[in-house]
Formats: C-alpha cells, sequence, structure tokens
C-alpha cells in the first residue's frame, strides 16, 4: 500500500492533486514540490508514462524528434540522457520517463494502480474531494486532472462486435504481454496514426491481414534511423539555444530539421517556380517527419497553396505502391493535407505491395456487421479473420475529463457543464470549477504542440496562479464566463481563417458520433499563445474571479 494511502474515513491532505502519472502529471509534481507545495499523484497504471505506459502495441513510436520530444526543465538531465534513435521508440519512451521518476524521487509522491471515481468541490471551504477506487480519500486546495488528451480509447459500436470468437484488441490496449499474430488470419480497422504504425508491424507476422479503410489520411516518411552519436552531441552543446527557439518559432515545438538543414519557407508556394517547389518538398519528404508542415507559409491558408502540395504527396504515393488501383484508394480525396495530423511512416506504403496485405475500401463498401468469423460488408463480402484490430482512436481532448466524475460549483458536472462543447479560458481553466488546472487541455495548443514542453509552461503558469491565489489569501479562483466566451470566439477565428474546416477528425470531435463539433485546439501557435498568458498574468488576472480577495496588478515575477 502507499505511504500516503489510508484506510479510514479521513482524506489525506496536500496542496495540489493531480491526476495522472505522464509527461505533463510528472512535471506537475516535480515543479509544484519544488516550489513548495505538497503534491500527490494518483496514476491508474502499474508505472509512469501515462501514453507511453499505455500505448504498446507494435511499432508505436514518436513523430517529433526524441532530443525535442522531452523535457527541456533540467539540463543536467538532458545532457545526460542517450537516446538511441532519433525517434523513439514506446519502450525508450517509458524507459525515459522511469528515469526521470527515479532521478527526481517523484515516485514517493505517486500513488499506482488507483483510479480516481469522483472529484467534487466543495463551496464552503474551496477545496476538492477526491475518491478513488479503493475508497481512499484525498483533500486538496488544487486540482490538476493531467490525464492526457489521447488517453480514452473510442470502440466503435459496430453491430457483432461482441460476438466475434478472437481476440478484439484496440490499439491502446494491447496486451503488455504482446501477441503472437503467426499463422493468424488479421483484419484492422483505422488507418490514423495508430493504424499506420501498426499495419507493417502486424504485416510481417501475421498470415493475412485485411485492412478496413473507412478514410485513408496523408501518409509521410518518418525516416527514423538510429541516433548518430555525432548528431546527438552537437545538438547537445547548444540545447539551450534549441529549446528557446522551439518555443518561440516552431508551430509544433520541432525545430531541428528547420535549424540543423534549412529554415522554414516564409514565402508562398505560389511565390516561387515550380522547380524550386519541387525541390523544396523533396527535401522535406527525404528529412523526414512533420517537417512538411513548414514547407511554405500559406500551405494551411492557401487552397491553391495547399494543392501544389498535394499533387507532389499524390506522385509519391503513387510511385511507391506497384498496384495503381491500390495507390488510388490510399490517397486522401476528402481532405487536404495538414488539415489532419500528417501520419508518419516506417514500411507502411511497403506493406500493401505484400501479398499478404488487402486493402478495403469501406467507404464504398462499409462494414455491416462483425460476425463469430469475421467482418461482412454490406455488399455481402465477408473477411474472415482470426484476430480484430481496432486503431479507432480516442475520445479525445475532453473525453477523459467529461469522463473523471468532476463535479464543480452548483453541484454541476463537467460533463453537464461542457455537454455543448468544451468551455476554457487559455484552455487552462473553466468557469464553475474553480482551482482546477488543465494541462494540454482543450482550447489550449495541446493538440498541435509537443506535450513535454506545452504542460512544462503551463504547470509553471498554474504555479504562478496557485501563487497569487495564496498571497492574497484568497479561497479560490476561477476563469469568468465572458473571458471564456472570448477565448473560444479567438480559437474559433483563427480556425476559420485556414483550411482546417475542410477535414473533420479528432481535432474537431467529429471523431465520435454525437460528440459535439468544435474545435479543440488553438491554431495561432505557441509563442502567441505564451504571449497571451503572460499578458495575463502581468495585468493581475483581470479575466479572473478570485474569492475572498483580489489578485493586485503584476503580482507575478
Ligand atoms: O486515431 P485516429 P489514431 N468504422 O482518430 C477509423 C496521436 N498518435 O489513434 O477517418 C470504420 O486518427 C477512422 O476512420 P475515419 C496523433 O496525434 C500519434 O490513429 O473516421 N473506421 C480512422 O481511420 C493522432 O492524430 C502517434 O473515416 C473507423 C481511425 O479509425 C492521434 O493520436 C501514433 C470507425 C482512427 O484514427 C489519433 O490517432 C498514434 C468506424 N466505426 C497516435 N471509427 C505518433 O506517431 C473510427 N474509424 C506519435
Amino acid at each position: 500500500m502507499n505511504q500516503h494511502t489510508t484506510t479510514d474515513s479521513t482524506p489525506t491532505e496536500v496542496d495540489v492533486l493531480v491526476v495522472g502519472a505522464g509527461f505533463s502529471g510528472l512535471r506537475a509534481l516535480q515543479h509544484l514540490r519544488e516550489k513548495g507545495y505538497t503534491v500527490h499523484v494518483i496514476e491508474a497504471g502499474d508505472d509512469v508514462g501515462g501514453t507511453w505506459y499505455w500505448n504498446t502495441y507494435p511499432g508505436a513510436r514518436v513523430d517529433i524528434e526524441s532530443l525535442e520530444y522531452s523535457y527541456a526543465f533540467d539540463d543536467d538531465l538532458q545532457q545526460e540522457w542517450v537516446w538511441p534513435e532519433r525517434y523513439a521508440a514506446q519502450s525508450d519512451v517509458l524507459r525515459y520517463l522511469r528515469h526521470v521518476a527515479d532521478r527526481f524521487d517523484l515516485r514517493r509522491d505517486i500513488t499506482f494502480g488507483e483510479r480516481v471515481t469522483s472529484c467534487v468541490f466543495d463551496e464552503g471551504d474551496g477545496t476538492w474531494l477526491i475518491t478513488t477506487d479503493t475508497g481512499a480519500q484525498w483533500r486538496s486546495r488544487f486540482f490538476i486532472p493531467a490525464v492526457g488528451f489521447l488517453s480514452t480509447p473510442y470502440i466503435p459500436e459496430i453491430e457483432g462486435l461482441a460476438d466475434f470468437d478472437g481476440p478484439v484488441i484496440h490499439s491502446a490496449q494491447w496486451p503488455r504481454e504482446g501477441i503472437d499474430l503467426t499463422g493468424k488470419r488479421v483484419a484492422i480497422i483505422g488507418t490514423g496514426s495508430s493504424g499506420v504504425q501498426l499495419i507493417p508491424k502486424i504485416a510481417e507476422q501475421a498470415e493475412s491481414l485485411t485492412v478496413l479503410q473507412r478514410s485513408p489520411m496523408w501518409v509521410v516518411p518518418l525516416q527514423n534511423t538510429p541516433m548518430p552519436l555525432e548528431y546527438q552531441t552537437r545538438i547537445k552543446s547548444v540545447y539551450p539555444e534549441l529549446r528557446r527557439r522551439e518555443l518561440d518559432e516552431s508551430f509544433a515545438g520541432n525545430f531541428l530539421v528547420d535549424w540543423e538543414m534549412r529554415p522554414s519557407e516564409t514565402r508562398s508556394a505560389l511565390e516561387v517556380t515550380p522547380e524550386e517547389r519541387e525541390a523544396e518538398y523533396e527535401f522535406r519528404w527525404e528529412a523526414g517527419g512533420l517537417s512538411l508542415y513548414t514547407s511554405f507559409a500559406d500551405l494551411i491558408f492557401n487552397q491553391e497553396a495547399n494543392d501544389t502540395l498535394r499533387d507532389f504527396l499524390e506522385r509519391k504515393v503513387r510511385g511507391m505502391i506497384k498496384d495503381p488501383a491500390t495507390a488510388d484508394q490510399l490517397i486522401p480525396k476528402d481532405h487536404p493535407p495538414l488539415t489532419k495530423r500528417l501520419c508518419c511512416e516506417t514500411g507502411y506504403y511497403d506493406a500493401f505491395n505484400r501479398d499478404n496485405v488487402h486493402l478495403v475500401n469501406t467507404k464504398a463498401d462499409p462494414i455491416a456487421t462483425v460476425t463469430p468469423t469475421g467482418v461482412r460488408l454490406a455488399s455481402g463480402v465477408t473477411v474472415d479473420a482470426d484476430v480484430l484490430v481496432l486503431a479507432t482512436g480516442f475520445d479525445a481532448a475532453t473525453g477523459s475529463l467529461t469522463r473523471l466524475n468532476i463535479t464543480g460549483t452548483g453541484g454541476r458536472t463537467l460533463a453537464e457543464h461542457w455537454a455543448a462543447g468544451a468551455r476554457t479560458h487559455l484552455g487552462l481553466m473553466s468557469d464553475a470549477f474553480p482551482n482546477m488546472f488543465f494541462l494540454s487541455g482543450p482550447l489550449s495548443p495541446g493538440g498541435f504542440f509537443s506535450p513535454p514542453l506545452q504542460s512544462d509552461y503551463q504547470v509553471q503558469v498554474a504555479g504562478r496562479i496557485m501563487d497569487m491565489v495564496g498571497e492574497q489569501g484568497a479561497r479560490s479562483i476561477e476563469p469568468k464566463g465572458e473571458s471564456i466566451d472570448g477565448w473560444m470566439a479567438q480559437v474559433d477565428a483563427i480556425y476559420n481563417m485556414t483550411l482546417a474546416p475542410k477535414a473533420s477528425s479528432w481535432w474537431s470531435g467529429e471523431n465520435i458520433p454525437g460528440k459535439p463539433k468544435q474545435f479543440l485546439y488553438f491554431l495561432g501557435g505557441f509563442a502567441m499563445y505564451r504571449d497571451l498568458c503572460e499578458q495575463e498574468l502581468a495585468e493581475g488576472l483581470q479575466d479572473y474571479v478570485v474569492s475572498d480577495g483580489a489578485v493586485p496588478a503584476g503580482a507575478t515575477s
């Protein structure tokens, strides 16, 4: 039993209760404890890691270089850690987070293997009462549900799914001990980032793999390699500068390609000659990962510019797939490139050149039902399978928060309060839920910006707000309703300036039937976001209601 767990009816008191021991929860614990707050973390898994603990499916790895997709807050940590590959596999990210937990002695303030069942704000004394599935209770001044934005797996309601005779495995619930697919006939539903990583791995092992694809994605090569030692050494020698520029100049928190190889283009794709354009795309295709995002300044704003990238990518796909009909099916027709998150591949296109991989277009011939022995399509065609894999994604951004059974002021739950869509100010706090902070939450840049860096900054902002509340002797803080309305309008306005409305995905909640359509992330970039947060803090949190006392202007450092 964890040393903090209570067995009687008296809740254990801490300043800050955090749910989740992934990148953001661990940083919250480390930072706020260092500031002098008592902090405790409750984690449902048996270890740290969050996303990187749960997603053990074959092929899972990062798509931002690990030298960047890692903590920046401690230079000794980033200098001493050695990444074996440019893009770390899940097991290496998990190993890194375990190291962080040990290095900063975080485990002593984490309870593992307990699930939070309710979180209730007490309007009487301005505290949160958190209860877990063991009956343990915690009372805290501040509450941080650091539950991640891609952590509630989405399992579609497909008729007959429960009657399938073999294993049905969601990508995010892969058996930790693995599963031997040798000699098995596997069918997979879902071709987003998870499916794109899984498909080549399954194809290598299974007797046959049928890919049931409803919508193709734009997929680009990751170009992963073992970590060149000289490269890692050189980057480490300039880490502080790199980290600063990730925040100041990059859109996603990845700056290495632009810095090391070629600065991002500030010109329009239509301003350059066709040869220059082709060379730019070719360079970034070879550079790998998400670097195509920064090919030209207007790809996400201007359809004609975007069409030039579409043309390039189409030619690439056709060049890699032997069967022209299969290539045609793998090219998205329903959304422009970059309006959904690019998927990064290692062996994905090659998989479709194998004899044991079959592509089925379920937009043309939808799945009618799962049967005990496979999948039947609307046309009556059947796909026989021993194992069914669901790479069907997540109830992103809001799903894990609204399922946490959080009750704010007036007895209203977060699920009720957000029934028409998430309401946050700066993606950081919601009205009617005082003293509660989100990390990489809805309406923050979180869906686009590297989570280790984004949550690092937000943890510090939350800490500064906590300080201000404490210095005032105030009881609680929450954003004003009108400041939330203003922020939501700003998020929408930027979204509507882009081509993003032409796509539907988890970014807009449209992957979940019945979920309100709402663009869930701030597209203005991290630098603009940080400037807005700093302005708020300098102006004394005028967009917030502080009960029992007002916070003076400029009270933060
Ligand atoms: O989920 P997704 P994901 N019938 O929602 C299909 C991050 N990530 O887990 O598009 C048939 O993108 C659905 O089809 P459609 C990354 O941010 C990163 O793959 O709705 N099909 C789609 O093909 C990513 O964006 C990495 O028509 C159904 C798929 O399931 C995010 O996680 C790796 C269906 C879901 O795709 C989510 O990616 C993995 C139905 N009823 C994840 N329901 C890295 O590389 C759903 N689908 C770091």
